[in-house]
């Protein structure tokens, strides 16, 4: 698996001066990196900017949408399947703040979505005097979920602040990154330079005695166990990570963001249920681009007997949970390259471990059938599933448990709001990932509670034909925080039930192909029908309660 394609940007500009408004600037910039698809919706403050979108409509879609909140969570998902930058553009003020809970959930899964926004009049910022949209401070408000964010209020100022943007987002840890630009600058003609080099992708570089160390501790030791996470995903890491794992026979534990780096058909895919057994026995440990959490985001123990090995491009990360024994501060696919060769020097080719890791999955697959429903209609979704699938993730029953157990075969196809845990994110997300890779069979797992956010946007999806699947698992409640009120509030239910549309006649009200199904062997059925359309459908399946997966599984 090669690195991930960044869009090819324009032809090198060195210098070119044109008489132009902030509006064609901004887009100007946005083609010169390579920007075809943003999501977005209007108002006033952004005249000037859709004005100069409509010019430019034959480079760039713009996929308007019917709240914010799903301009940011499509951006990220079409950031996460494509790897390339996912582009956002809303209103200031309300607007902004409609969007960013996406903006949040897009920085907890280290995704690189780019934030276009406006501003009030630039000579009135600070001024208080409530003009439309106003809010104090947007920018320092943004920084809490962007890694960088300024403002431009000249045209001239726009290419500068675009290239800062593009090189936040191409280097060390990709994270949203925000721009606003008053309503006075999209519209104010100046003289403007789009030349200069394009941000290219910079990585960290790398310690070769590190390298060293690690690859020494590696080859020496005789239990070694890997740990790979969302830092995985984009850095192309999956060859060199299966090359290092087949030769030190080596088990590898996928977190939630990193699963489908590696086929979970890989015997050495062992899935996190194998953790609790394999942790103890292991004398050195290989963890990449993961916080190394457990599934309550606890600390996994480390024992001082153990050997530490810790890669992350962020250095800040690879010492906040357990400081490791040797810390590269590296992009994982270049460090696992590196690793590899050294490694590959020292050590011979170990005898395979497969019949081990096989038996170790066969009986985590036991546990995992005993938990029902999900077991059966997370298997019946995955069969009708092609390979190269893609599965959005909402905060549902079934998504909880598909987390451990629904087989990923390929990089970028497993799709979660991470750590945010945003209720809402997912039927968008999907969405962005369709447009992201028309390609591909995209399935979005929902409950009632998360499809309410943003079912208005089946709209978005039928207007721009945009062919997902999406499922709505329905329990008339916010299930898991009723169940929670059941089970350990002694049954103090208050404010999880809910009362929901007819899903038949809202499929046939947005003008999209609605099933409702009530057992598993229908829902596969009914996708496979709907994902041979390659136009949107909702799927339904009625649900009773289910039962906690992580108690089940003794995971908390
Ligand atoms: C934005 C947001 N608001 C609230 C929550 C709290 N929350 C977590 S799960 C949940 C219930 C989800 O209900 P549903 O989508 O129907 O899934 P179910 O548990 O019923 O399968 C709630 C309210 C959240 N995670 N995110
Ligand atoms: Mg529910």
């Amino acid at each position: 698996m090669s690195s991930t394609v960044l869009a090819k940007p324009d032809p090198q500009l060195d210098s070119e001066v044109r008489s132009m408004t902030g509006g064609q600037a901004m887009v100007a910039m946005l083609k010169r990196y390579g920007v075809d698809t943003i999501f977005g919706l209007p108002g006033v403050q952004l005249d000037g900017l859709f004005a100069a979108l409509h010019d430019a409509a034959d480079d760039i879609r713009v996929i308007h949408t019917r709240h914010e909140q799903a301009t940011a969570y499509m951006a990220d998902g079409y950031a996460r399947v494509t790897g390339r930058e996912g582009v956002c553009l809303v209103v200031p003020g309300p607007g902004l703040m409609n969007a960013a809970a996406g903006l949040a959930t897009a920085y907890a899964c280290n995704s690189p979505v780019l934030c276009l926004t406006g501003q009030i009049r630039s000579d009135l910022i600070g001024v208080g005097r409530g003009m439309l949209h106003e809010v104090p401070f947007q920018l320092e408000m943004t920084r809490s979920f962007s890694k960088f964010a300024e403002r431009a209020t000249t045209p001239d100022a726009i290419p500068g602040m675009m290239h800062q943007a593009f090189h936040q987002l191409r280097s060390g840890r990709p994270r949203p990154v925000t721009v606003e630009v008053p309503p006075d600058t999209f519209f104010a003609t100046g003289d403007v330079d789009l030349g200069g080099p394009i941000s290219e992708r910079v990585y960290p570089e790398i310690d070769e005695d590190a390298i060293a160390q690690a690859a020494k501790a590696l080859a020496g030791a005789r239990n070694p166990l890997i740990y790979g996470g969302g830092g995985l995903q984009r850095s192309g890491a999956s060859e060199s990570l299966l090359a290092l794992a087949s030769l030190l026979q080596a088990p590898v534990i996928l977190s939630s963001n990193g699963r489908g780096v590696l086929s979970d058909r890989e015997d050495l895919v062992v899935g996190t249920l194998s953790d609790k057994a394999l942790r103890p026995q292991a004398d050195v440990i290989l963890v990449v681009g993961t916080r190394f959490l457990g599934a309550a985001s606890d600390t996994l123990e480390v024992r001082s007997d153990q050997t530490l090995i810790r890669i992350d491009i962020d250095p800040q990360e690879i010492t906040r949970n357990q400081s490791a024994d040797i810390a590269i501060v590296a992009d994982a696919g270049q460090a696992l390259a590196a690793l590899y060769d050294r490694v590959a020097g020292l050590a011979d080719r170990r005898e395979s471990r497969a019949d081990e890791f096989r038996a170790l999955k066969a009986a985590n697959r036991k546990r995992l059938e005993a938990v029902q429903p999900q077991a059966a209609y997370s298997q019946a979704m995955r069969a009708a599933l092609p390979d190269d699938g893609i599965v959005v993730n909402e905060m549902t029953q079934l998504s909880y448990y598909a987390r451990i157990e629904f087989p990923v075969y390929q990089p970028m196809t497993w799709i979660t709001p991470g750590y945010q845990g945003t209720l809402g994110y997912g039927f968008t997300a999907a969405m962005g990932a369709k447009v992201g890779r028309p390609d591909a069979p995209v399935l979005s797992i929902n409950g009632d509670g998360g499809f309410g956010f943003t079912l208005n946007e089946l709209s978005t999806a039928v207007q721009h034909k945009i062919g997902l699947v999406t499922v709505v698992f329905n329990d008339s409640a916010y299930g898991n925080v009723r169940r929670i009120q059941q089970v350990d509030l002694g049954g103090k239910e208050i404010a999880s039930d809910l009362l929901n549309p007819d899903y038949l006649k809202l499929a046939d009200a947005f003008g999209l192909a609605g099933y409702r199904v009530e057992t598993p062997a229908a829902l596969q059925t009914a996708l496979e029908a709907a994902f041979k359309t390659d136009e949107p459908a909702l799927i339904e399946v009625p649900v009773g309660p289910m039962p906690d997966p992580w108690k089940s599984l003794g995971l908390r």
